[in-house]
């Protein structure tokens, strides 16, 4: 895999060489083996950092931000010329399949391409003001250093979303990507650096940079008030940390945590459509999207047509090398993450639940990695187990009678992401994207609830953390409001019409 891992990085040229004289380790969960090194951060490199990342503020922020979008293009660029290799790279470091990985790339080319249009488009609103010759407006100011957290699962992508937008904002961002995934991480800065030489002076030093570390370099992160923003995605354990650290300082924070993403099955479902649909939800990443379909929520007339058809699908599915070409399901990103699978489905047994799959796969040929079965779990009800997040291919099965029930139990668990619809009924359709449908930040109808496209916003509610990220207007949050009035008369009024006369 080492070798695999140098022609990859040759081809996108960057020299092998600087992954060798590291002091950590990187393994590919693909089989276990060592790819390269890389220089952990301490203390004082951090600090250093976040010093640059400042002074490259104070510059960046009076670039006009057309020009600031011209090095977002830049970025968009190299990431179009290098989107295969970096989608391998990002195959071998965290086990998605490769289309999956040049996905991923594409989802970071979508990102620049947006930003760009953004970035003539920072605009604010003109209010109506009560006192005679005045005027009141918006602005959208640049808000300062962006610290950016970003897990395995979406090594690059999810740092894309929030670069793209924060550059283009008037934002430095510093980069704390998984430790399971810094080779990745630095293969993007080597490129943005690329597009940084290119872009040409106006560009500061410090403007983007990656910090490898573990959790104490997060943390030095999340705490210093120079980070204006703290845009962190991962688990709700982290930002139950991450959230009230940055709260204690009055900065700002950007949450993407856990889902726990459904699909509802109604009597009117298409099921062709549905099949294939709930098993890329399911499977896709090996189970470890925070969008992944975790629960299915059947109703009680097609179940017994479905989960038949739904079981053999799962048979067909292709496990292996998610480099070779045809796998559907690559390895889980590491032993850790199997026995989570392991524990998640006895507990789900001991609730009742009839498992169909799971269990460790591929041993043999592959006896450092962690390759899975998919599994399949049929509940007599939505039980304690299902309302956790298990970050691996485990699908829970419940049936329904009425709509209401499918929605109350597609909303009765803490997090709050991604859910679905799958229905040919357009009043079953429009009440669950109603008021009183889903409660997720995304409700989708007739397609799965993973593979949101960067247009819209993404993020979701409860446990999910709140923050909204990619799409529609999430650039807000890497920007600081301010409201402006001018007098433009010859007096003085007071607003609420407050008379404050000096004789
Ligand atoms: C994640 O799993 O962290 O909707 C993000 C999707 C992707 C993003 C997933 N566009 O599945």
């Amino acid at each position: 895999m080492k070798n695999r891992v140098a022609d990859i990085l040759k081809s996108m040229q960057i020299d092998p060489g600087q992954f060798s004289n590291g002091n950590f380790k990187v393994h590919s969960p693909i089989d276990g083996s060592e790819i390269g090194t890389v220089q952990m951060d301490d203390k004082a490199s951090v600090d250093a950092k976040i010093t640059d990342a400042q002074t490259a503020f104070l510059k960046w922020r009076t670039v006009p931000a057309p020009r600031r979008g011209e090095l977002v293009r830049l970025l968009g660029e190299e990431l179009r010329e290098h989107k295969d290799a970096l989608g391998a790279l990002v195959t071998a470091e965290c086990g998605k399949i490769l289309e999956e990985g040049k996905g991923e790339v594409q989802e970071m080319v979508d990102i620049c391409e947006f930003a760009v249009g953004i970035s003539r488009q920072l605009h604010g609103l003109t209010i109506a003001s009560e006192r005679p010759g005045h005027h009141m407006r918006e602005y959208w100011q640049p808000l300062g250093p962006v610290g950016i957290i970003s897990a395995f699962n979406f090594p690059v992508a999810v740092w894309a979303w929030n670069t793209a937008l924060a550059l283009a904002c008037g934002d430095p961002c510093i980069w704390k990507p998984s430790e399971k995934t810094p080779m990745t991480a630095l293969a993007c800065q080597a490129l943005m650096e690329r597009a940084i030489a290119k872009f040409g002076d106006d560009a500061p030093e410090g403007l983007s940079s990656v910090i490898v570390g573990l959790k104490d370099v997060g943390e030095q992160m999340v705490d210093d008030p120079r980070i204006a923003l703290v845009s962190a995605t991962g688990s709700t354990r982290m930002g139950r940390e991450v959230g009230p650290r940055v709260a204690a300082r009055f900065g700002k924070c950007l949450l993407e945590l856990g889902g726990n993403n459904a699909i509802i099955v109604a009597p009117s479902a298409d099921l062709d459509m549905a099949i294939p649909g709930i098993v890329f939800g399911a499977v896709g990443t090996a189970g470890q999207r925070c969008t992944s379909t975790r629960r299915l929520i059947v109703h009680s007339s097609v179940y017994d047509n479905l989960v038949p058809r739904l079981k053999k699908a799962y048979k067909g599915i292709r496990i292996g090398d998610p480099l070779a070409t045809g796998t559907l399901v690559g390895p889980v990103i590491d032993e850790a993450s199997y026995g989570g699978m392991e524990r998640a489905l006895d507990a789900a047994r001991a609730e009742g639940g009839t498992v169909t799959g799971g269990g460790r796969a591929l041993e043999a040929d592959y006896p450092n990695a962690y390759y899975v079965q998919p599994a399949i779990v049929e509940m007599p009800s939505q039980s304690a187990s299902m309302c956790e997040e298990t970050f691996a291919p485990i699908l829970y099965i419940v049936k329904y009678d009425t709509l209401d029930e499918a929605i109350a139990l597609q909303n009765d668990v803490p997090q709050g992401l991604s859910s679905s619809i799958f229905t040919t009924d357009v009043r079953e359709a429009e009440q669950f994207i109603s008021a009183g449908g889903s409660d997720c930040g995304i409700a989708n109808v007739n397609i799965g609830t993973s593979g949101a496209e960067i247009g819209g916003a993404f993020g979701g509610e409860k446990e999910t953390g709140g923050g909204r990220e990619s799409g529609s207007d999430a650039w807000r949050a890497y920007m600081r409001r301010q409201t402006s009035t001018v007098n433009y008369s010859r007096e003085l009024p007071l607003a609420q019409g407050i008379k404050f006369d000096l004789d």
